[in-house]
């Protein structure tokens, strides 16, 4: 999964595509370097990003999904918490409603993923955005966040969601610690086993840095981004959410290669 972040204030690349042209070259070159599904965003999630309002928020993804969808077969997703903006997106021409909020952003969050009948993407945060790194506490992460998430599920599909269409993310960077964020890496497999396509997001995160020290621009965490990756696909997850499409598809073909042999 390609990241294509329309935001001015994204951590590792905000402000790169102010308009419809800029993204539309961003997302051609990420489907021509091996991206299965785009990821379009028009909100930051990152620690302390402002809100932005949902009209806002349309100006920022609808044109993009609608040309992208004029020009390919992609599969979309819609990085958003908010119902209306999934709705429009899904009105032109998104498959997948990704939340970082697990449908909990709004009252109807749940009966309007039924309702829109697309897949759906419930991520694991403790906190909101602005706080949430705060001062992130667990008793066991990685039992709390695999509850957390299969009651999210659960949720989704009592008020009509298919089994089908729900996938799950553990979140890694919301509302977690350096300790949290690789308990987690580490016991993927307690979050696969739950039966659910599994998405990870690792890529450029700031607990690269917090690993090497030197890595301060998000833009020089490639290396550690790959080695979770693959420690993610490793456990078996179904879907890698990332900046750098081409070095990602890269480092799967020779790991699967190297697993045949
Ligand atoms: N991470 C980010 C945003 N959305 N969605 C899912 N499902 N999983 C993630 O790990 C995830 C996500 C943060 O990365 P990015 O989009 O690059 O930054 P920002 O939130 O600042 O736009």
């Amino acid at each position: 999964m390609g990241v294509v972040n329309l935001t001015p204030d994204s951590f590792s690349d905000g402000g790169r595509l102010p308009d419809l042209a800029s993204g539309l070259a961003h997302a051609r070159g990420l489907i021509a370097a091996g991206a299965d599904i785009l990821d379009i965003g028009g909100e930051s999630t990152r620690p302390g990003a402002e809100p932005v309002a949902e009209t806002e928020e349309l100006a920022r993804t609808l044109p993009l999904i609608a040309a992208v969808r004029a020009e390919s077969a992609i599969p979309l997703s819609i990085d958003t918490f908010k119902p209306g903006v999934a709705r429009a997106a899904v009105g032109a021409g998104a498959q997948i409603w990704n939340d970082v909020t697990a449908l909990r952003g709004a009252p109807d969050s749940p009966d309007v993923a039924a309702e829109l009948g697309c897949d759906v993407v419930l991520m694991h945060m403790q906190g909101e955005p602005r706080t949430m790194q705060a001062s992130p506490a667990y008793d066991d992460v990685v039992a709390e966040v695999a509850e957390f998430l299969a009651a999210r599920a659960e949720a989704a599909m009592a008020a009509g969601v298919a089994r089908e269409k729900i996938w799950l993310d553990p979140g890694v960077g919301f509302g977690k610690s350096l300790v949290h964020n690789l308990a987690i890496l580490a016991h993927l497999d307690r979050i696969v086993i739950l039966g659910f396509p599994v998405l990870l997001g690792v890529s450029r995160k700031s607990f690269i840095h917090k690993l090497d020290k030197t890595a301060a621009d998000p833009a020089d965490r490639l290396g550690g981004s790959l080695a979770a990756a693959l420690a993610g696909a490793r456990a078996g997850v179904a879907a890698l959410r990332v900046h750098d499409v081409r070095e990602t598809v890269q480092a799967l073909t020779v790991e699967a290669a190297i697993r045949r042999a």
